[in-house]
């Protein structure tokens, strides 16, 4: 069955690295949101990327879900020594990931091109695009003004309050080589258990992809459970955007767009009204605490693709 999946940082990687541990390397692409990328001591980091990469590469933190396992922070020790800002945490590992990156980038490669190169050297098979090879930067509008995402997230702890967000650069963005062709050729497109609002929105806004996916199956995964994210600000966002945080309210803000929804059992009550929608249900055990329950919920959403979303 031949997958595409929409993914952002931390709860997109492990449902990304679940469907590659069932899926055959040539039936999947994952499209990642670029718009959380920013540069910083002159280095283009692309924080999503980065996590879905060391994830499917079996190097990411396992206690953060971002950066490399086994990390040293000698650069980040010295930088603080000189009063740098040092607000965002570059390990020595990740470090070389991003001088490497914003070098190939200044000789020209594009950032589909190096994402390619570096899967291959992390011995990652299934195929992994940045949405696009244009820069895109989410703005997050806050009772403090304007913020570009990173400085919202990490600086100050995603405690501003949102009232919208906005993607830089969205609409003259091209959908990076492969990912229009990847959707149009898919039999399901999931979104990931990522953030709506962050992660799966800038991706929607990139010219072509959410007409591409109108004609699409797409099945979403609740990142909300209980009423609350399991990581990230997103049931903080659903609320200060006057929305109560609940799958159904996930379910909604993608709209016409899905034919199936995935929640958690403890959301079955919203079962009926999730299928009021029009939407093909499935409620299973959510929260992937290990690479086991990656696997599982990936084969369980992938059986539901095979028997409800045929035709
Ligand atoms: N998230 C944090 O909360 N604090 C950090 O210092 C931080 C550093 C960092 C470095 C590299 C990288 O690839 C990701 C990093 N993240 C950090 C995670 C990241 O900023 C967010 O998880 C995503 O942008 C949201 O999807």
């Amino acid at each position: 069955m031949k997958v595409v999946a929409l993914a952002g940082g931390v709860g997109g990687a492990k449902l990304a690295d679940g469907l590659a541990r069932c899926l055959p390397a040539q039936d999947l692409t994952i499209v990642v949101n670029t718009a959380d990328d920013f540069t910083h001591f002159g280095l283009r980091i692309c924080p999503d990327l980065d996590t879905i990469c060391y994830t499917l590469g079996g190097i990411a933190n396992p206690d953060t879900g971002w950066g490399r396992a086994g990390e040293t922070w000698n650069t980040l020790e010295a930088l603080k020594t000189l009063e740098a800002p040092t607000w965002f945490q570059l390990g020595d590992q990740d470090l070389a990931t991003h001088l490497e990156r914003t070098r190939r980038l200044a000789e020209g490669e594009t950032l589909s091109e190096i994402t390619q190169f570096f899967c291959q050297r992390w011995g990652i098979q299934v195929r992994v695009l940045p949405m696009s090879d244009s820069p895109v930067q989410t703005i997050v509008e806050t009772d403090h003004g304007d913020l570009p995402f990173q400085e919202y997230f990490v600086k100050y702890r995603f405690e501003p309050s949102v009232r919208g967000f906005r993607f830089e650069g969205a609409t003259q963005a091209a959908a990076a080589p492969g990912v229009l062709e990847a959707i149009e050729s898919c039999e399901v497109a999931i979104f990931c258990p990522s953030n709506p609002w962050v992660s799966i929105d800038p991706i929607l806004a990139i010219s072509g992809i959410r007409q591409a996916l109108l004609r699409a199956r797409v099945i979403a995964v609740s990142p909300i459970v209980g009423g609350k994210a399991l990581k990230g600000p997103a049931a903080k966002m659903f609320e200060e955007m006057g929305i109560p945080p609940s799958a159904q309210a996930v379910a909604l803000h993608y709209g016409s767009l899905l034919k199936g929804f995935v929640l958690d059992v403890v959301d079955a009550d919203q079962e009926v009204q999730i299928r009021a929608l029009g939407l093909k249900t499935l409620a299973t055990d959510t929260v992937m605490k290990n690479p086991n329950d990656r696997q599982r919920l990936a084969e369980k959403i992938l059986a539901f693709a095979r028997q409800e979303l045929k035709g």
